[in-house]
């Protein structure tokens, strides 16, 4: 799973970036890029996996961040084109806004206002994607009067995205067929991604749990978009993150941070891409992956795989809290709760697997 951090310049995304994933960011190179880094999620079900089994190794899931950078600072003003092919490939979309005051900080827009920046960011989003549509439109009616008669759907689909998008509305917000979904897809609209709004504020300001911080016409704002909506101290939680791993947690409560950003942020990421947590447990290792609802046992085994997945021959289930409950492997075979499943099987949420497979 993949993040993309986007916004404003000095929004704070390379210091989201920092706290994520504890990577210092590197001085500017002065040339567009993409900073790459990753967040391990933090997971009981491992330790304890891990400390049955005596396992020799521990793995965590984990969410990949992307902070596109080293654009000229003019560009800071706009979501550029340039700046935003950089995140199509990813599957969620943090957006992170200025509401932090400090004057020796410049707005690229000369003032402090975040409902406007936010605004101006989704209709970014929007052209974006509309100039996509409408230049594939282009090509595939001229194709169509050529005679391609396969393109009638694809154009229908078009035409439907192009008319909400014109509609100000985001292709999320659209109903779409199965097969139109498929079209559509191939694009990778960024309107049709998830999304989360980062409200970063100053580190003095009334902060908390459930919205406190955020100004309602910011949350209805982001609501009618379907969008996630947190605040965040970055300027905070980058000083917590400079500290050493065991110190941490006192000197949060002393700040009064009782949850890390990171902690919050990746719950709201499993919460936004409706994933969930399978595991793998042996003496080697005990492993966490995360994956999406509805997802099958033969998805999961590509998740660990590529040569499971293609020699797949069945997967042997049981879940975590039967494991809890009767010990060990052995004990929910003798419960009789240990399972075989197919391919097709639907992934459960601390499903433990063993695959069988030939290669
Ligand atoms: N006071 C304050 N400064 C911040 C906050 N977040 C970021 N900054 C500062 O704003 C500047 C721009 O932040 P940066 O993360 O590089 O923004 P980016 O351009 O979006 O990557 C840096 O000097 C940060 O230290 C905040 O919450 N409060
Ligand atoms: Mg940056």
């Amino acid at each position: 799973m993949r993040v993309g951090i986007i916004g404003l310049g000095q929004s704070g995304k390379s210091s989201l970036f920092h706290t994520l994933t504890e990577q210092t960011p590197e001085p500017p190179s002065g040339k567009p890029h993409r900073r790459l880094g990753r967040a391990l999620v933090p997971d009981e079900r491992v330790e304890y996996i891990a400390r049955n089994e005596n396992a020799k190794k521990k793995t965590f899931a984990e969410v990949n961040f992307l902070d596109p950078d080293g654009f000229p600072p003019e560009s800071g003003k706009s979501l550029t084109s340039e700046f935003l092919a950089m995140v199509r490939g990813c599957d969620l979309l943090a957006l992170v806004v200025r509401a932090f005051r400090r004057e020796s900080i410049m707005h690229p827009l000369g003032s402090v206002d975040g409902l406007r920046d936010i605004r101006n960011c989704f209709s970014d989003l929007l052209i974006q994607d509309l100039a996509v549509f409408e230049g594939r439109h282009e090509r595939s009616s001229k194709a169509y009067s050529h005679g391609d008669k396969d393109l009638k759907l694809e154009i229908d689909t078009l035409e439907k995205a192009i008319a909400a998008l014109g509609n100000d509305r985001f292709l999320s917000g659209v109903e779409w067929s199965k097969q139109e979904l498929q079209i559509i897809r191939h694009f990778e609209p960024l309107t049709l991604k998830s999304g989360i709004v980062v409200w970063n504020v100053d580190e003095d300001a009334a902060f908390g749990r459930g919205g406190v911080g955020i100004p309602e016409d910011v949350k209805a704002l982001c609501a009618e978009r379907g969008w996630g909506v947190g605040a965040v101290r970055l300027s905070l939680e980058s000083e917590v993150m400079e500290i050493e791993y065991e110190e941490r947690t006192e000197f949060s409560h002393e700040l009064g941070i009782d949850e890390t950003v990171r902690d919050r942020f990746l719950i709201a990421v499993y919460d936004r891409l409706g994933l969930l947590s399978f595991y793998t447990a042996g003496p080697t290792e005990a492993a966490a992956r995360a994956i999406r609802r509805g997802d099958t046992a033969w998805d999961a085994a590509g998740k660990i795989h590529s040569d499971i997945q293609r020699g797949f021959i069945r997967a042997e289930v049981m879940s975590f809290d039967d494991y809890v409950k009767y010990g060990n492997e052995e004990g929910v075979k003798k419960a009789g709760r240990y399972r075989v499943e197919k391919k097709e099987y639907v992934v459960q949420d601390g499903d433990i697997f063993y695959f069988r497979f030939n290669v």
